[in-house]
C-alpha cells in the first residue's frame, strides 16, 4: 500500500501526462485534456470515499462530511488548468496535496469534526480567454455578461464554450454564499526564489498580488513591402514594438512594477505585407493597488502618444482587474502554527502570482501555504518541487486540519 506521499507523486506524474498537446503540457478551459483531468481527479476523490460532483464549467468537488456534517465546511483545493508548455506542479499540487492530507488523516483513523470540500478549478490561468479565475468566480457568483462574452482566439465566447463544450451530464451548480464556509486553504508552489534563498521548504502567504490584464490593438494599413517607402507606412507591428519596449522601460525604472506582454497576433501576417494590425496582451502587476492603477494610466497615455505619432488607431480593452488580496490573519496564523510545528519556521511571503483565493476571499477567509520550487521556476516545463518538500507540505496541511476547531 503506497503512502499518501507516494500516491501524490504518482498522481502528479499522471496529471502531468494529460495534455492537449503531444509535445508539451497544456490544459485550457473545457479542453479535451481539461475534462479528462477533471474525470481523473473525480476518481481520486471517489476512491477516498468523498461525495463527488462537477459543475458544467468543469469544476469538480469532493466532500468528506466528517463527524458533524452540519458544521461549516473547510475548503481546500487549487486549479488544474495550465499555461502553455507548463510545469506539472502549478495548480495540480494543491489539489493532490489536499487529497494526500485527507488520506493521511484516514491512515491515522482520524475523522474531522467538520466537512472538508476539495475543489478543483477548471480555469485559473485564463490561458484560453485571458480572463482569470473562471472556476473560482463561478462558485461565488454567476459570471457577469462581459466575462461571458469574452472571445477566445477562434471567436468562441465563454458562454458558447460552456453551452457547447460544457460537462453537462449529471452536472450540478457548485456555489458558496458569504459566511457559509470556515475558510479556504490552498497549497501552491512559491513560483519565486525566496524560499530557496532562505533555505526553507515552506511558508505562509500574507497577501496575493493585484493584477491588471488587458488587450491592446494597434491598427494601421497593410501595404506592399517592396513598393511602400518607409515615411508612408502605418506599420502596426513597429508601433506595437515601440509600445512594448516603452512598457518594459516603465517597469524596469519602477520596481517592483512588472509588465508582461505574453501574446501578440499580427494581421495579415505575410512576410511581404506591412502589418495592418497588431493585437497584444498586457499583464501589469504591483503590490500597491493605487500605484498599479497610476502606472496603468501612464502606460495608456504613452500608447496613445505612440499611436498618434504613427497615425495608428489604438484599442485599449481591459479584460480583468483584481486588487491585492490580504489573506485572513486568523486562518493564516493557525496555518503558520502548523508550519512552525513541522519546519520550525514562521516565514511569511507576499505572493506576486495570482491565485483563486483572490476570488474566494469574497465568501470566506483565505490562507495559502507555499512550497519551495527549484530556481523559483514556474510556467515552464522544468518547474520542480522536491518529494521532500511536497511531503513537508502535506504534513503541514495534515497538522493544520487536525488543529482546526470543530
Ligand atoms: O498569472 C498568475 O499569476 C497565475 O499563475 N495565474
Ligand atoms: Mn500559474
Ligand atoms: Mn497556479
Amino acid at each position: 500500500m503506497s503512502s499518501p506521499l507516494e500516491t501524490a507523486l504518482a498522481r502528479l506524474d499522471e496529471l502531468g501526462g494529460i495534455s492537449d498537446s503531444p509535445s508539451y503540457l497544456v490544459r485550457t478551459f473545457l479542453s479535451p485534456a481539461n475534462l479528462l483531468a477533471a474525470e481523473k481527479i473525480l476518481q481520486w476523490m471517489a476512491d477516498l470515499g468523498m461525495e463527488t460532483s462537477h459543475a458544467a464549467d468543469g469544476t469538480v468537488r469532493g466532500i468528506l462530511v466528517g463527524s458533524n456534517p452540519t458544521a461549516p465546511p473547510l475548503l481546500l483545493g487549487s486549479h488544474f488548468d495550465t499555461v502553455i508548455d507548463a510545469g506539472k506542479f502549478d495548480g495540480a499540487l494543491g489539489i493532490i496535496a489536499a487529497l494526500a492530507a485527507l488520506e493521511s488523516l484516514h491512515e491515522e483513523k482520524i475523522t474531522l469534526p467538520f466537512p472538508v470540500h476539495v475543489l478543483a478549478f477548471s480555469d485559473e490561468e485564463g490561458t484560453r480567454f485571458q480572463t482569470t479565475y473562471l472556476g473560482s468566480r463561478s462558485i461565488t457568483a454567476p459570471l457577469d455578461l462581459e466575462t461571458l462574452n469574452a472571445p477566445d482566439a477562434a471567436g468562441i465566447t465563454i458562454a458558447q464554450a460552456i453551452a457547447c463544450e460544457g460537462w453537462h451530464s449529471v452536472a450540478t451548480a457548485i456555489r458558496y454564499d458569504p459566511g457559509e464556509c470556515r475558510g479556504y486553504v490552498e497549497l501552491h508552489i512559491e513560483q519565486g526564489r525566496v524560499l530557496e534563498e532562505a533555505d526553507q521548504p515552506a511558508c505562509v502567504v500574507s497577501s496575493i498580488a493585484g493584477q491588471s490584464r488587458l488587450t491592446v490593438t494597434l491598427t494601421g494599413r497593410a501595404d506592399h513591402a517592396g513598393t511602400t517607402p518607409m515615411p508612408l507606412r502605418r506599420d502596426a507591428l513597429t508601433g506595437a514594438a515601440q509600445c512594448i519596449l516603452a512598457a518594459e522601460i516603465l517597469a524596469e525604472s519602477h520596481p517592483p512594477l512588472v509588465i508582461t506582454v505574453g501574446k501578440i497576433q499580427i494581421h495579415p501576417g505575410a512576410s511581404n505585407s506591412i502589418p495592418q494590425s497588431a493585437t497584444f496582451t498586457i499583464d501589469l502587476r504591483h503590490p500597491v493597488d493605487s500605484d498599479r492603477r497610476e502606472f496603468l494610466g501612464h502606460l495608456h497615455e504613452t500608447f496613445i502618444h505612440i499611436a498618434t505619432q504613427r497615425s495608428l488607431e489604438l484599442q485599449w480593452i481591459p479584460i480583468q482587474d483584481n486588487n491585492a488580496t490580504p489573506c485572513d490573519p486568523a486562518l493564516t496564523a493557525r496555518l503558520q502554527t502548523s508550519l512552525a510545528a513541522v519546519t520550525g519556521s514562521r516565514l511569511t511571503l507576499a505572493s506576486g502570482a495570482g491565485h483563486d483565493g483572490v476570488v474566494i476571499s469574497k465568501v470566506c477567509p483565505i490562507a495559502m501555504l507555499f512550497i519551495r520550487c527549484r530556481d523559483g521556476l514556474s510556467h515552464h516545463p522544468d518547474e520542480f518541487a522536491s518529494p521532500e518538500d511536497i511531503g513537508t507540505g502535506i504534513e503541514i496541511l495534515t497538522h493544520f486540519l487536525k488543529s482546526c476547531p470543530s
